[in-house]
């Protein structure tokens, strides 16, 4: 243990002091604090610090996410926080988390997934459209590679262009400037930050599908820190986690990174888990998207045959079946390869030289 200090709490328990390591950003404070507070409520005498720090996607505000061109952007300060014991777990939003972890770390929770859908937020005068409603030649901001392919392909009219910053600042270039008709983000930051009401559309896997790890939090933790990686797991949401390893092995195996049109969609039905993926070239034009189903109904581990968990696409997950986890990493992987032998390999490549010279 890192950090053990004796509770003042006149009962002579020991209570820890853990130190919770999170970006500046008003989302990323209230998704710390939103795991911050469950772990509060499962572990009342637990004494929780909140960390901030600044990463490289934070300083970087104006350099669109896909060319900066480092995966973990905003994970490495954090990462090198809790190498150093300065903190003792992250909260991350797992779409940001690279699929290859360093060594030494794993994601120790997945928690429950909101929408993990793509979001439309117009500017005010647009209030009451949709995509399919506003002028023609429109303009619609996102830096994100895999909206943008999508969302041009299904709706030529309209016309996209880059905007970069944290959440307040884009609503506030859209707001304030008559440079956007609108923006795309996701559902669940909306939510989290309390604008839900600005959301005009969501958009279904038809118009957009989402990102690997989209609308979910998760707990980055040191791997060798067995008490936290315990004390964390309880965290973990059975049908998140097991579509989150589907998706971020289907992404691993395709090597792409957040620089790279790829998107996903899950679903759980009658103990089936159902993955949709997809690559696509720059403007949408070419695209490759397959679905496969594995089962995942295998009983969840009992603390009797609790083996030594193993790391599935970066998570550990002990007290969920480790064969539906074997299951889910496998249908990542097998319909990343069903896709790379129909040429996904080829799409991205171009896609990554065209987007490198832009
Ligand atoms: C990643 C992407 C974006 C974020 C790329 C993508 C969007 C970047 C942009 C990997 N991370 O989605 O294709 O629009 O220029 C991010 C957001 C959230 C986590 C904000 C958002 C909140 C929602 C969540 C940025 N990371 O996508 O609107 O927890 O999924």
């Amino acid at each position: 243990m890192s950090a053990e200090t004796s509770a003042p709490d006149g009962k002579g328990k020991v209570s820890r002091v853990i130190r919770v390591g999170t970006r500046k950003s008003q989302l990323a404070r209230i998704q710390t604090d939103s795991v911050a507070e469950k772990l509060k409520d499962l572990y009342p005498d637990l004494q929780l610090e909140i960390v901030g720090m600044t990463t490289t996607g934070d300083i970087n505000l104006d350099t669109a996410l896909s060319k900066i061109g480092e995966k973990s952007l905003f994970t490495k300060e954090l990462e090198t926080a809790l190498e150093r014991n300065e903190v003792d777990l992250v909260v991350h939003s797992l779409k940001d988390l690279p699929t290859t972890l360093p060594p030494g770390f794993t994601i120790g929770a997945v928690l429950m997934r909101e929408n993990p859908h793509d979001a439309v937020v117009l500017h005010p005068k647009n209030r009451g459209k949709t995509l399919e409603s506003l002028p023609e030649n429109s303009v619609i901001g996102t830096s994100s590679l895999r909206r943008a392919a999508q969302l041009k392909k299904r709706f030529p009219n309209l016309s996209f262009k880059d905007i970069r910053g944290n959440l307040n600042t884009r609503l506030k270039k859209l707001d304030e400037k008559e440079d956007y008709a609108g923006i795309i983000l996701a559902a669940a930051g909306l939510r989290r930050m309390g604008w839900e009401d600005r959301i005009s559309q969501i958009l279904g896997p038809e118009d957009c599908m989402y990102a690997v790890g989209q609308g979910a939090l998760a707990v980055e933790v040191r791997a060798k820190d067995v008490d936290i990686l315990e004390m964390v797991s309880v965290l973990h949401d059975r049908d998140t986690v097991l579509r989150c390893i589907a998706e971020r092995a289907f992404l691993r195996e395709l090597e792409g990174g957040c620089s790279v049109p790829v998107a996903v969609h899950t679903e759980v039905k009658e103990a089936q888990l159902y993955l949709t993926g997809a690559v696509y070239s720059l403007d949408g034009s070419d695209s490759l998207k397959e679905t496969m189903q594995t089962s995942i109904t295998a009983a969840d581990t009992t603390p009797e045959d609790a083996v030594e968990p193993v790391q599935r696409a970066g998570v550990t997950a002990g007290k969920i079946s480790g064969e539906a986890q074997a299951n889910a990493e496998k249908l990542g992987v097998n319909l990343a390869k069903l896709l790379l032998s129909k040429g996904a390999k080829e799409i991205l490549m171009v896609a990554r030289q065209q987007n490198d010279a832009r």
